[in-house]
């Protein structure tokens, strides 16, 4: 049997075990290739950005780890790079990028002088590429940022500077938008806190406020640009109170209609996003959401398939929210080939996602609205070793990308070729 019919063969035994419990395959097919993974840019260089030449940048609460050999240098590697990684992955992917990442030539640009122009090479690259853009603001590793506060300064010119960042930040993810015809959305991200016991957290909650209400002052058609507001437990540095935190954020964007952004790295550990993804969905239309895999801290270690993922996928199909949840990736390992861990953490969000697509949703809710607890625990752990493998395999073979470890193999050529010779 060629290695086709092997993969065509499981697929069909596949297909009737899943048809037996009442699971429609294709349709789940057909919502798993619509659905837009955000690859983040940040991946590719340790978060490095391109401001300076040197820039290797980190602090402000984002710490990297590992020196693995081959990170790009330049826009034309990471643009490379990043080809490399989607012709690896079914379906199509978006592209989310912060703004230290702009086309800045010779000269210094500050962070409050940015403007669409800087993006624009991107925003060709990406029309190139059939792909839609998502932007950040980079608030963080700057010596503006080095006081612990960005928005919620108290120091009125810092904060001036982060507002004026943001606000052009905004306007770079509307034209974005407006370009590539595909909506952006700019996510808020700040590392403002407090390494030790603050007295005065009011003010500095207060002023981030104000800084929101003035960043978002400029109206912009959601049909370029939606706003994300990201909230976080704790950082390096700011272990005692983080400004903004997920109480704060979520009243914000309900109050304003915001989308709010949950990380799975910036909750106490045992708090599960997946079961916050319905109760942030009866207060806002939409929702971002940053997938990593924090090791006992928010170390954004690379996603693996794990019971995390999983659950927020289901929740997402559970709630028949596919449409109003936007999953970005958000990890960082400069320990492994940076393309590999690309591959294998959005590969493994794509898993999640079909794992819960293959639910026989009707039977576990019969069971749970008849009382019949038994019978859905035992149909959720039998879901666990059906052939799903069998089905994505199928779907990537379909797709033109490789089938199961086929693209190790491709990575491994990659960094012969390319990333070893950096
Ligand atoms: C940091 C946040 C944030 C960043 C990126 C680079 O803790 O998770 O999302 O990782 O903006
Ligand atoms: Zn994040």
């Amino acid at each position: 049997m060629t290695k086709f019919e092997t993969i065509q063969q499981s697929y069909e035994l596949a297909r009737q075990q899943y048809s037996s419990l009442g699971v429609d395959i294709d349709a789940a097919l057909n919502r798993l290739k619509k659905f837009e993974i955000s690859l983040h840019c940040w991946q590719t260089d340790d978060v490095g950005g391109f401001e300076t030449p040197d820039a290797a940048l980190g602090g402000g609460g984002i710490a990297v780890t590992g020196n693995y050999p081959g990170k790009a240098r330049t826009i034309a590697e990471m643009q490379a790079d990043l080809e490399k990684v989607m012709s690896l992955l079914p379906g199509k992917q978006r592209l989310n990028l912060h703004a230290s990442y702009g086309e800045f030539g010779e000269k210094f640009v500050d962070r409050d002088q940015i403007e669409p122009s800087h993006f624009q090479g991107w925003i060709d690259w990406a029309a190139e590429q059939e792909i839609a853009l998502d932007f950040n603001c980079t608030c963080f590793s700057h010596p503006k940022a080095d006081g612990g506060f960005t928005l919620s300064s108290k120091d009125e010119e810092i904060r001036r500077f982060w507002v004026e960042h943001t606000k052009r930040c905004r306007a770079i993810g509307a034209e974005m938008g407006k370009q590539l015809g595909k909506t952006c959305i700019h996510n808020i991200w700040i590392p403002d806190g407090s390494k030790d016991v603050p007295v005065d957290r009011y003010t500095h909650r207060a002023l981030l406020k104000k800084s929101l209400d003035e960043i978002f002052e400029v109206e912009y058609s959601t049909e370029y640009l939606k706003d994300s507001i990201e909230s976080k437990l704790f950082g390096i540095g700011a272990e005692s109170m983080t400004v903004g935190s997920h109480d704060f954020y979520l009243g914000y964007a309900i109050k304003n209609n915001k989308l709010i952004c949950l990380d799975n790295g910036h909750f106490h550990p045992t708090e599960q996003v997946g079961d916050k993804i319905s109760a942030c969905l009866q207060f806002v239309d939409e929702l971002m959401l940053h997938v990593t895999r924090p090791v006992r801290w928010d170390s954004d270690h690379v996603v693996t398939f794990n019971e995390d993922v999983v659950l927020i996928a289901q929740e997402i199909i559970r709630s028949n929210a596919i449409d109003r949840v936007h999953m970005g990736l958000d990890f960082f390992d400069a320990s492994i080939n940076r393309i590999g861990a690309y591959v294998v953490g959005t590969r493994a969000a794509q898993q999640s996602m079909l794992f819960a697509l293959l639910e026989p949703l009707d039977t576990l809710r019969r069971y749970e609205d008849e009382g019949k607890n038994f019978e859905r625990l035992a149909l959720l752990e039998l879901m666990k070793s059906k052939p799903f493998g069998a089905v994505w395999d199928h779907f990537c073979m379909q797709e033109g990308v490789p089938v199961a470890e086929q693209y190790i193999s491709e990575v491994q050529a990659y960094e012969s070729e390319v990333l070893s010779k950096r």
